[in-house]
């Protein structure tokens, strides 16, 4: 594997309910660099993103907490670019699921036909006129595909979209109407909880490598934790019953890490504070171990 880069996104401000800000310093505290260790895992570099310092978006939109949303993502983006042009593996660490529109903007302004596998319990395929709660991690699926008023290059000059027939998308269970509308007309791959049940996980793995990968010139994942049922992953912001289980989580990130397929990943969505007795963050920094682990064995 490339040497790997661990971004941290202290950020929070994407989602409707504040607290996942605070995910990347918990799961650090917890332990997860004496667990990568263990595994023998190497993290060549470790940095911080932060907005400070990012000029005012170019665009104006009308969602919630939108110019600290895009002024990060801008700050990612330019992080992930970096990382991706040194040849190093970028792994991000959110934060709210807003922050994959600054992942996917460095992404693409390298990557020409990026494959995206995206495992949520939603499809984040809303668009400013679409969303129904007026927050940004709503949103960012949409926008990668130059579908929203706001783009990816307005995060960072030079990023490019995602195309519709590159995504896969892995345990959605809460689409909203014009969410199912566009996946429909789109031809969106999209594995329901109930495709996962009737195909298993490893069948749904091997398919959504070949569909995500087959004309792709890279793979992102991105993971979102609520992709988990609450009863395994309660600290998160917008749960939803009927969700993968651990077990099936963890075969789903150790089947993509083993591929040698995935060429960057970001984690999102754990929120400390909704957590009980830290379920979701051990969760989380299990996966985190077992993906860069299978990685590089
Ligand atoms: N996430 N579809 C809902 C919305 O507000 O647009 C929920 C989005 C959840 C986003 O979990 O990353
Ligand atoms: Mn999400
Ligand atoms: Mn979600
Ligand atoms: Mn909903």
């Amino acid at each position: 594997m490339n040497k790997l880069t661990l971004l941290s996104v202290p950020f929070g401000l994407g989602a409707g309910t504040p607290g996942s800000e605070q995910a990347p310093g918990h799961i650090y505290q917890l332990g997860l660099f004496q667990m990568l260790q263990q595994h023998g895992c190497t993290i060549n570099k470790l940095k911080d993103v932060i907005n400070a310092g990012m000029p005012s978006p170019v665009i104006q939109v009308p969602m919630n907490h939108s110019d600290e949303v895009i002024r990060t993502g801008m700050a990612l983006a330019r992080a992930v670019k970096e990382v991706v042009a040194a040849g190093q593996f970028p792994f991000v660490l959110g934060g709210d699921h807003s922050l994959a529109m600054g992942t996917l903007a460095g992404l693409t302004s390298h990557y020409k036909k990026l494959g995206v596998i995206w495992i949520d319990a939603h499809a984040d395929m809303n668009t400013e006129l679409t969303s129904p709660s007026g927050n940004m991690h709503g949103i960012p699926l949409a926008v990668a595909q130059g579908r929203a008023q706001l783009s990816l290059s307005h995060l960072l000059p030079g990023a490019g979209t995602i195309a519709p027939g590159n995504i896969v998308l892995i345990g959605a269970r809460d689409l909203d109407p014009a969410e199912e509308a566009f996946i429909q007309a789109e031809g969106i791959s999209c594995f329901r909880m109930a495709d996962i049940r009737r195909l298993g996980i490893h069948a749904v793995i091997t398919e959504a490598l070949r569909m995500a990968g087959d004309a792709a010139d890279g793979i992102h994942l991105s993971f979102d934790i609520d992709s988990v049922d609450p009863s395994e992953a309660p600290g998160t912001g917008t749960p939803v019953q009927g969700g993968l289980t651990a077990e099936e989580a963890r075969e789903a990130i150790r089947l993509l890490g083993i591929s040698k397929r995935m060429t960057s990943a970001e984690f999102v969505e754990v929120n400390p504070l909704l957590d009980h007795r830290d379920q979701t963050s051990l969760l989380a920094m299990e996966l985190i171990a077992l993906f860069l682990s299978s990685m590089k064995s």
